[in-house]
């Protein structure tokens, strides 16, 4: 709690260009929730670093993400918009954190064995302890809800998991968070390979939907999508292809799966392309034009940048503090 008004805090990084799976399966949810809650949205610059980057690259991308935030629809009046490496309590809660967390923990966590056989010549120990950060990120802000994609439900467990046990040594330092996982969405699949989930990293630009994707682009990118053979329009596990272009137009269109289905009845899989095409189109192409105009707008965006980050290390420090103090580290001497 903050100032009476439950806390929400969730990030993303700006490493590859982000998909409507990330929009779908997060931003998008972040909107729904700023209306009822005090928010910390984040741009996680040092988790990007886990993973070699061009650094001209992760500047340019870190701060188009920030006014995606914005352009998406987050009031950066109203919600906390900042870059993780402008508050410092980040890296240092995570040290702490970091003697709270054993190996075996790490050890065990997919994204973990995931990225490493992806960077076989650069398993760092940022990218072992990546999950420590995020959990530093969470809990510095004494956040009660983070709304994640279902890929992030690990890290989460492990940020509780960190939490009570230095809360059961040092008493109710910190708030333990809970998931919040959209009912759909939470999981939206390559377009190419759709027993896998959309990742910005994937090499085959086919398989994703880009946010910066014009209308054409877009539309052919549905047209191509793998399919299945059946020829109907059905909701189930058999298809996995349909069922995730029926999952997209669920949510962009606030219909069931089931309303989906019988809209399309008797339909082939070229309309309902089309139509997946068409929506995500709608939604996309407004939120391209605001971010291209905050783009423009750098008097604007670095002012958002400048006070966000201060207000952002305000709430962070206070809990840092408190933590210091619980660990024993010697009280500072003014
Ligand atoms: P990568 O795929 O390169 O590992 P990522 O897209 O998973 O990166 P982030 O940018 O940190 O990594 O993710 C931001 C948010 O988007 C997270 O909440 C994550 O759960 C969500 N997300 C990512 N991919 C999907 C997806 N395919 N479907 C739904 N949500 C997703
Ligand atoms: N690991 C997350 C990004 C992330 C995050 C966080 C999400 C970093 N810190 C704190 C929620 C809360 C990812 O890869 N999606």
């Amino acid at each position: 709690m903050l100032n009476g008004e439950k806390v929400v805090f969730s990030g993303a990084q700006a490493t590859g260009n982000l998909t409507i799976g990330n929009y779908l399966g997060a931003i998008r949810n972040w909107v729904e929730l700023a209306n009822d809650y005090q928010c910390f949205f984040c741009v996680v610059d040092e988790h990007s670093i886990t993973v070699r980057q061009d650094p001209a690259t992760l500047r340019r991308r870190s701060r188009e993400l920030l006014t995606l935030y914005i352009a998406a629809g987050l009031d950066p009046e109203k919600s906390c918009l900042y870059f993780q490496s402008h508050v410092p309590a980040h890296a240092e809660l995570a040290w702490i954190l970091n003697c709270f967390t054993y190996m075996g923990e790490l050890q065990r966590m997919t994204q973990f064995k995931d990225k490493s056989a992806k960077h076989e010549d650069n398993i760092n120990a940022g990218l072992f302890t990546y999950p420590v950060l995020m959990a530093a990120d969470i809990l510095l802000y004494q956040a009660d809800l983070v709304p994640v994609g279902q890929d992030q439900k690990q890290h989460l467990e492990l940020c509780r998991d960190i939490a009570q046990r230095f809360n059961a040594v040092y008493g109710d330092v910190f708030t333990v968070p809970e998931g919040y996982y959209p009912k759909t969405g939470a999981r939206i699949m390559s377009l190419q390979d759709p027993l896998h989930k959309m990742s910005k990293s994937d090499e085959n630009p086919n398989a994703s939907i880009y946010l910066t994707d014009d209308t054409d682009t877009i539309m052919r990118k549905f047209r191509r999508a793998v399919t299945d053979s059946e020829g109907v329009i059905r909701y189930c596990e058999e298809q996995p292809g349909i069922r995730n272009l029926i999952d997209i137009y669920s949510v962009l269109n606030g219909k069931t799966p089931q309303e989906v289905e019988a809209e399309f009845a008797g339909r082939g899989y070229g309309d309902f392309k089309t139509a997946v095409g068409e929506s995500v189109a709608a939604v996309l192409g407004p939120i391209q034009k605001e971010q291209k105009r905050l783009l423009d707008d750098r008097a604007y965006v670095d002012g958002i940048i400048r006070d966000n980050a201060q207000k952002a290390a305000w709430y962070a420090e206070k809990t840092l503090r408190k933590v210091q103090k619980k660990v024993g580290f010697p009280e500072r001497v003014r």
